[in-house]
């Protein structure tokens, strides 16, 4: 089920657990098949961080806009795109939701208002800002969701986003997920205070800090900063603070720098954390073995068409990179340019 904010009750939080559980088991299947050589380049696990693309999204309507980084495979399985695009990308097959030509660290897909993840630290972030840009002269009503990471938080374009975004009230919310490392560096090394929320206020803007490991309290700070941002309010940024369990991503070599803490870590798993709370209030455990039943199959299901699916023919390898020159844009107001794809799916 795609999750929206409509849902309530036993449903959501069923759907909040099996979302974080599919995200899990693809992350999981994604180390697998990297290390028998059928990902190539790398893949960047988000095993951990569940909790804040499932709640994240779970507060946002599915016409809504999202971005992120690398490590997004959660955020395009928690928008509601289909596990096996998503999988076929990753193994860069014509099937993939960007016809195997983006792979692990570039996936998109318009319809789900996936407007990419990104291999450049924090490239995205302005684009973030272009788009709700973009929502708010449409008048679209459409929110924004930018998601990155913390050392991203430390880049130039990050400020340079904030700044414009509070000056214009753009419908944008910004969701640092800051899992303590950025590839080798701890956050200690490289922010200057405790809170990259705190951030916010020189810019005159919202931020709030949350616990990125709890599904619930995620989803409540992006259900507040998007009505504010639907009402004109204008943008919020949200410190998800939550731990990176594994190494930066597949290629990368070595254990976790720190074993012990990384021990600590594991305690705070934000799957079996939300099974429990969802016992405490009554939940059937039965009920909840289904859900990870159905979460295991629908990902077995995505390795299984992925690896069945046929890379892109050689021949074609040009074939979606430049858009033809008479493609219309479909931008209302906007006058065509050629050579400028990408709006066209606006
Ligand atoms: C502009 C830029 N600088 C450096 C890199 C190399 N790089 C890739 S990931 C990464 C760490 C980013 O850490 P963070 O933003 O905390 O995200 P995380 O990987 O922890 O999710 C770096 C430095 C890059 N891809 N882009
Ligand atoms: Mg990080």
């Amino acid at each position: 089920m795609i999750l929206t904010e409509q849902s309530v009750g036993t449903q959501l939080s069923l759907s909040l657990y099996q979302r974080m559980l599919v995200i899990r088991r693809f992350e999981e299947s994604a180390l697998d098949l990297f290390s028998k050589g059928l990902i190539t380049g790398s893949t960047h696990p988000c095993i951990g961080q569940e909790a804040i693309s499932v709640g994240a999204c779970s507060a946002l309507k599915s016409t809504d806009l999202v971005l992120a980084t690398y490590r997004g495979h959660g955020v395009a399985l928690a928008k509601g795109v289909d596990a096996k695009i998503a999988m076929a990308e990753l193994l860069t097959r014509e099937t993939g939701c960007c016809k195997g030509r983006g792979g692990s660290m570039h996936l998109c897909d318009i319809a789900c208002g996936l407007l990419g993840t990104n291999g450049i630290v924090a490239a995205h972030i302005p684009i973030a800002g272009g788009v709700a840009l973009a929502a708010q002269l449409r008048r679209s009503g459409q929110v924004t969701a930018c998601f990155f990471g913390d050392g991203a938080a430390c880049e130039g374009e990050f400020f340079e986003t904030m700044n414009m975004a509070a000056l214009w009230k753009l419908p944008l919310v910004l969701i640092c997920e800051n899992n303590g490392w950025a590839i080798s560096v701890p956050v200690s090394k490289s922010q200057s205070t405790p809170d990259i929320a705190d951030r916010a206020k020189g810019f005159g803007m919202p931020g709030v800090t949350v616990d990125g490991n709890d599904v619930l309290a995620v989803r409540e700070a992006v259900l507040s900063a998007a009505a504010a941002a639907r009402q004109g309010e204008g943008p919020t940024l949200i410190e998800c603070k939550t731990v990176r369990w594994e190494r930066h991503s597949a290629f990368s070599s070595g254990k976790p720098v720190d074993p012990e803490a990384a021990q600590r870590w594991r305690k705070a798993d934000p799957i079996p954390r939300f099974a429990q709370s969802l016992l405490d209030a009554g939940l059937s455990r039965a009920a909840l073995d289904e859900a990870e039943r159905e979460a295991t199959e629908e990902v077995r299901q995505a390795v299984e068409f992925a690896v069945n699916s046929p890379l892109p023919d050689a021949a074609s390898v040009h074939e979606g990179v430049f858009a033809p020159p008479d493609q219309p844009l479909g931008i209302s107001g906007l006058k065509k340019r050629p050579g400028n794809g990408l709006a066209e799916s606006f």
